[in-house]
């Protein structure tokens, strides 16, 4: 399935690209410095907004699809500069370093609840977004950001643990524990077959503290400094740092044999390494039972962009219902989007690692803004990075 709709998308764009088109800046374009509302060009509808010429979009790395972009960009003249980064902090460290092109992100939850108290992030009025309505209300007016006063749901997913079916090491069973990145004993028995962790403070911390039993938004000094100690000690048997391209780098060709991973990135790995006689995947997913990371990713607009209303427009139009499908059809993370469920393909939606039935959900924690801990934490993960 997967591979069908990467041929199709890829044709699209190669069409595209032949036209002179394209998904609107490739990888690390960089912000736009044009100017902005001022260079209006065109407008949606005789009644809809004036919209920009250009809009710079800075979002995680695989976590759209190109069709979409292709689809805004056709549709409403808009030329889009994509650029993408790896974690909540890169986010946040580019924007507090003063970079101002940018004009869509897409923080998580936490880091929602950070960018807003530092005044990082334009207010919204979500009764003027038509397809606001689309969302389910499991998922507004969410604490970190009361009323979507700043941000609308994107997509949400879980952090658990990508293994590879037939190392012998998992024979027994699924590593549905913390301790297959801890345990020493454990370590021993795959690690010269390589294992990844995201490249995310926040995300590797909370695996720690799961493991030791404490909460994953902990403001103790005492338990972040035990994590980091245990960090460290595994450190040595892990060989990568990534989260970023670890799918498609490290797991579907198999230079690694577990990985730290969200869940829409190992289920790319397990559509891709099905063998489509069989239905056999090389890969599988596990959420371990001491606790595991759900996050909630929000659309939001730095306060520093010049195209609001521009941002403002395309935020809406990611939350049509076949726009919301058609990201989630291509990233295999859940939507919170109610009405793109009748356009998600099936498979997707009753697969349990993508969407997690009830038992597994029980065992998921937010993370959540730690408030003055953050320089704990900040100060942890530089020792991690730096040994
Ligand atoms: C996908 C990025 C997932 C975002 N590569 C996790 N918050």
């Amino acid at each position: 399935m997967k591979k069908a709709l990467l041929l199709a998308v890829l044709l699209s764009a190669l069409v595209l690209a032949a036209c002179g088109g394209g998904p609107g800046g490739g990888p690390a374009a960089g912000p736009a410095s044009a100017p902005a509302q001022a260079d209006t060009a065109s407008e949606s509808a005789s009644d809809g907004p004036q919209l920009a010429d250009q809009l710079s979009v800075y979002n995680w790395t695989d976590y759209i699809a190109d069709e979409v972009l292709i689809k805004y960009e056709e549709q409403f003249g808009v030329d889009i500069i994509y650029d993408t980064y790896a974690s909540n902090e890169d986010l946040l460290a580019k924007l507090s370093a003063g970079a101002t092109g940018y004009d869509v992100i897409f923080p998580s939850d936490y880091m929602v609840s950070q960018m807003i108290e530092l005044g990082l992030l334009a207010e919204i009025d979500v009764t003027q977004l038509s397809n606001f309505a689309n969302i389910d209300p499991a998922f507004a007016n969410a604490p970190f950001d009361p009323g979507n006063a700043h941000c609308v749901p994107y997509q949400w997913g879980t952090t658990g643990i990508a293994y590879k079916l037939d190392d012998p090491a998992f024979a027994d069973g699924a590593p549905d524990s913390w301790a297959y990145l801890y345990d020493i004993a454990l370590l021993e028995q795959y690690a010269d077959r390589g294992i990844n962790v995201l490249n995310d403070q926040r995300e590797l911390i909370a695996t720690a503290l799961f493991y030791l039993g404490y909460s994953p938004n902990t403001q103790d000094r005492a338990q972040l400094e035990e994590a980091r100690d245990l960090i460290l000690q595994a450190k040595p048997y892990w060989k990568t740092f990534n989260s970023e391209d670890y799918d498609d780098s490290l797991l579907i060709p198999g230079e690694v044999a577990l990985s730290h991973s969200w869940n829409g990135d190992a289920a790319n790995a397990i559509w891709n390494t099905m063998d489509d006689a069989t239905g056999q995947s090389e890969w599988g997913y596990a959420i371990p039972e001491e606790g595991a990371v759900k996050y909630l990713d929000n659309i939001c607009i730095p306060v520093s962009s010049e195209r609001y209303e521009t941002a403002l427009h395309f935020m809406n139009f990611l939350m049509e219902p076949e726009n919301a499908a058609a990201i989630t059809n291509f990233t295999y993370y859940p939507s919170p989007n109610l009405a793109a469920r009748e356009f998600i393909v099936e498979e997707i939606l009753n697969d349990p690692g993508i969407f997690p039935p009830e038992d597994v959900a029980a065992k998921l924690q937010w993370l959540t803004d730690v408030g003055d801990a953050v320089f704990t934490y900040d100060e942890m993960w530089t020792a991690i990075k730096g040994q």
